[in-house]
Formats: C-alpha cells, sequence, structure tokens
C-alpha cells in the first residue's frame, strides 16, 4: 500500500516537472499608460499565468513615472498575482506622452462611496518595483538556457540598455552574451512594415534604443507592424455590455478613461502576445530578413535568407478568428 502511495506521489511529482518545463517563460516589456492596449493585452496575460500556460516572469515598464508601476501592482493584486516582480524604467521623461495624465494615475485614484481606493493598491509614497535591466539581467542569468520569450509592446529603452549593460554580481557575461544565451525570442509591437515612410509611436519614442536591438538583439525578432493591429478593432461594445459580472475591473476603467467616447480601439499589442503565446493558425509569418530602423524612426524590411527577423501579417479569415479569441478571452472572469 505504502508503495503504491509512493509511487502515485512521484508520478505527481513528475507529472508537475512536466507542467512546469512545458510553460513558456515570459517577460513583458510595456509602456502602460500610453494607450490602451497594453491593458487589454495584460489581461491575457494574466490569465495565461493563472491557466499555467506561461510563467510570467516580470512585467518591466518602459514608460516613465510612478504611476505605470503603481498601476501594474494594482493589476497584479486585482489578479491574484502579487508575486509578479515589476521592473521600472530609470530614464526621465522619455516619451511624448509624459505631461499627459494617463489611466494608469486615474485608476489608481479612484475611491468607492466611503472615500477609499476602489483597487487594492500599494500605499502612497512606497515603491515595491526596481530597476528594470537589473531585474532582466537579475532573472536571465538564472534561466535555463534560450527558455525566455520576451514580448515587447513599448519603447526600446530598457531592451537597448540590457544589451549594453555589463558583468555584474548576476552573471559574468554582458547584456548581449546573457541574452543569446538565455532568451529564446524577442516579439515586438513595432515599426510598419507596408509603408517605409510611417514613423511609428513605439520606434519614434526612442529611435536610437529601437535601432540598436533590431542591429544587435542576438536572437530571432518576430514583429506585429502596427498594420496588423490596426486592422482589428477591440469593440467597444463589448467593454459596454461583456462585464455584468463584475461591479469593478480596472481594465474596463482605463477603457473609459482613454477613450471616454467609447470608440473601438486597434489591437497592436493584444497581437503581439497572441503570436507570442498561443498562435495557431492565426498568423502568416514573413520570410526572414532583417529589419532596419532609419534615424528618422521609419523602418524597412529587405528579405535576407540568414536575416533573423520576420514580421507577422494576416488575411481577412485570420483577423475574424484573432477578434473573436480577443473578446473571448478578455471578457472571461480571471
Ligand atoms: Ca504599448
Amino acid at each position: 500500500m505504502k508503495k503504491r502511495v509512493l509511487s502515485t506521489l512521484l508520478l505527481m511529482a513528475v507529472g508537475l516537472q512536466f507542467a512546469l518545463a512545458q510553460r513558456l517563460n515570459v517577460i513583458f516589456e510595456t509602456d502602460m499608460g500610453n494607450d490602451v492596449d497594453d491593458a487589454l493585452a495584460i489581461d491575457m496575460l494574466y490569465k495565461y499565468h493563472r491557466n499555467k500556460k506561461i510563467n510570467l516572469m516580470a512585467i518591466m515598464l518602459n514608460k516613465e513615472g510612478q504611476y505605470p508601476p503603481r498601476f501594474i501592482d494594482l493589476l497584479n493584486r486585482w489578479y491574484g498575482c502579487k508575486k509578479i516582480p515589476i521592473g521600472a524604467t530609470t530614464r526621465e521623461k522619455n516619451s511624448t506622452m509624459s505631461h499627459v495624465k494617463n489611466f494608469t494615475e486615474v485608476v489608481c485614484q479612484m475611491k468607492d462611496e466611503k472615500g477609499r481606493p476602489l483597487y487594492k493598491q500599494l500605499p502612497e509614497g512606497k515603491e515595491n518595483w526596481q530597476d528594470a535591466v537589473m531585474l532582466h539581467r537579475q532573472l536571465l542569468a538564472k534561466s535555463d538556457d534560450h527558455s525566455v520569450t520576451i514580448i515587447s509592446v513599448g519603447f526600446s529603452n530598457n531592451l537597448s540598455a540590457l544589451l549594453a549593460s555589463q558583468p555584474d554580481g548576476f552573471s559574468p557575461m554582458n547584456g548581449k552574451e546573457l541574452v543569446a544565451k538565455k532568451v529564446d525570442r524577442l516579439v515586438v509591437m513595432a515599426g510598419h512594415m507596408e509603408n517605409p515612410n510611417y514613423k511609428e509611436f513605439n520606434v519614434i519614442n526612442d529611435v536610437p534604443a529601437c535601432q540598436k536591438v533590431y542591429d544587435e538583439w542576438p536572437t530571432p525578432i518576430y514583429t506585429s507592424p502596427f498594420e496588423l493591429g490596426e486592422k482589428i478593432l477591440y469593440p467597444a461594445r463589448s467593454i459596454k455590455e461583456d462585464f455584468g459580472w463584475t461591479k469593478h475591473h480596472p481594465i474596463v476603467d482605463a477603457y473609459k478613461n482613454y477613450l471616454p467616447n467609447m470608440e473601438d480601439r486597434p489591437t497592436w499589442d493584444l497581437t503581439a502576445v497572441l503570436y507570442a503565446i498561443d498562435p495557431g493558425q492565426m498568423f502568416s509569418l514573413s520570410p526572414a530578413g532583417r529589419i532596419k530602423v532609419t534615424d528618422r524612426g521609419c523602418t524597412t524590411f529587405t528579405p535576407e535568407t540568414t536575416g533573423s527577423h520576420y514580421y507577422m501579417y494576416t488575411n481577412e479569415e485570420q483577423r475574424k478568428q484573432i477578434l473573436d479569441y480577443f473578446v473571448n478571452m478578455i471578457t472571461k472572469k480571471p
């Protein structure tokens, strides 16, 4: 009898290890606060994490200010994922949107009928986030080789600084060596592959950093360009009608604050998350090639058999499938 219990336990342990090994390790880089597609995208990540499809190792802010990381802390608590570490950029005022009061601040400051914070969060004045580049290095150093997927849906400042980082207490490798050894691939929302004159927001907010990442990143890069997410609109109708199961929802509040007139919104950042984690047959992929970022912030793709850059595109059928997937997932309870 004892033997049987032991062998059952052993089988369970092996099964658990297998399940853990199957989980995709993900680090998320976001400019949360500039547009609400980051908020919709992170809803998906929390659900993948809670369903054990991924191990969300960290959430990194490449947008400056205290409210973007404060908002992530609030979301971590709301989704029951308090242990996910938060990294923040140390760079000051790096984006064209720095001056705008954005939904991260608004949602953090929402109050209930008794004047208390509507959503549980870190007390004012406290910080539980750390330097994003240090956190990247710390997490990569202890990861298995080629086991980490980085999804970047904002600016490239943190990733560029990671590449430039030097050996430290976490690893004797420099940033580029560390990425080459530990990262499997980078999935990015950036640029425009159909219009070589288009200055895409994520690119132009830090052109030198974006150039450095596309020129020097030592693993394959998969890019979801502007025109992909632009053609798949998240329906505001869903935000208005599909969340009756909860009185308060921080992503719904973020959406309403960002788009008070309740327009539909392109799904740029969501497409990068979906491609990285559960693409199915919903995307088509370019041949191998090389993406270059011009000094003006435009992007070009040149096919090259030895290239390590790819970009995604979709047909109408795929776009329908992707939109159904997004609405179905985002409207579900976590
Ligand atoms: Ca974004």
